[in-house]
């Protein structure tokens, strides 16, 4: 049994599809990043960084308890541990090339290009058109590997597809204007509509509908999110 630690954004989402696609049995635990959940000592234990996903294999290694934090880490644990979506042993250096793109561009500049865009108190023109200029570019990298291909990773669908759709779902949110922000990387739109249309998209954005997560951003939803804003300088 997976304990799935979950709130519906961008990351987790990534380990809902993967966990939808394998029919790994699941136990979903809600965390309410907006309320602070993702700060108490129960969860620190599972995930020090304080984020979700994280889950608890309780059959993990050696039939033994084992944690597993960071999207892109549950996402190579998880295949691994099923043997599926992982490609095959020639696709593994563009498997671990695509799934570190991901990681270290397009979700931590998404990230970003959220939170200057929707969440800080200013409008920074200059944080602004560097976070989309950088989307902008790896989304032109995706496009043009994508030119003639299905997937990401060789001829099949795999982890990699995954972890891009979880961001690749945000783009509006990421890349606001008056057009559909695909439109302009025709390769990354196709490759797009046809991870979204799979049977097991459908039940990963069904997951945690039941649960009634924070929406308001107040005060204690800031000092959640953005604990750092909170620390005083050291003078
Ligand atoms: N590198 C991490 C990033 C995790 C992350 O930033 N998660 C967000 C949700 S998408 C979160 O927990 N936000 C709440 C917070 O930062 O306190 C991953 O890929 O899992």
């Amino acid at each position: 049994m997976i304990r799935f630690y979950f709130h519906p954004t961008p990351n987790p989402a990534k380990v809902a599809l993967m966990l939808e696609e394998t029919g790994l049995a699941y136990q979903l635990i809600p965390i309410d990043t907006s309320k602070g959940e993702q700060h108490t000592p129960a969860f620190r234990a599972i995930n020090p960084n304080g984020k979700v996903p994280a889950i608890v294999d309780t059959e993990g290694p050696g039939g033994k308890e084992a944690r597993v934090f960071d999207s892109s880490a549950i996402l190579l644990y998880l295949g691994e541990k099923t043997g599926r979506l992982i490609g095959s042993a020639a696709d593994r250096s563009e498997l671990l090339s695509w799934l570190f793109f991901i990681a270290t561009g397009i979700g931590p500049f998404s990230g970003q290009a959220v939170h200057f865009q929707h969440a800080a108190p200013e409008k920074l023109a200059y944080a602004v058109n560097r976070y989309r200029r950088e989307i902008e570019r790896h989304y032109e990298v995706l496009d043009t590997h994508l030119k003639g291909r299905e997937f990401i990773i060789g001829k099949e669908y795999s982890i990699g597809d995954i972890s891009a759709w979880g961001w690749l779902d945000r783009a509006p949110r990421v890349l606001p204007g008056d057009t559909d922000p695909l439109t302009a990387f025709p390769n990354l739109k196709r490759w797009f509509r046809a991870i979204d249309s799979r049977p097991a998209v459908a039940k990963a954005r069904a997951v945690g509908k039941d649960h009634a997560f924070k929406k308001e951003m107040d005060e204690e939803t800031r000092r959640a999110l953005f604990p750092s804003n909170y620390v005083k300088a050291a003078s």
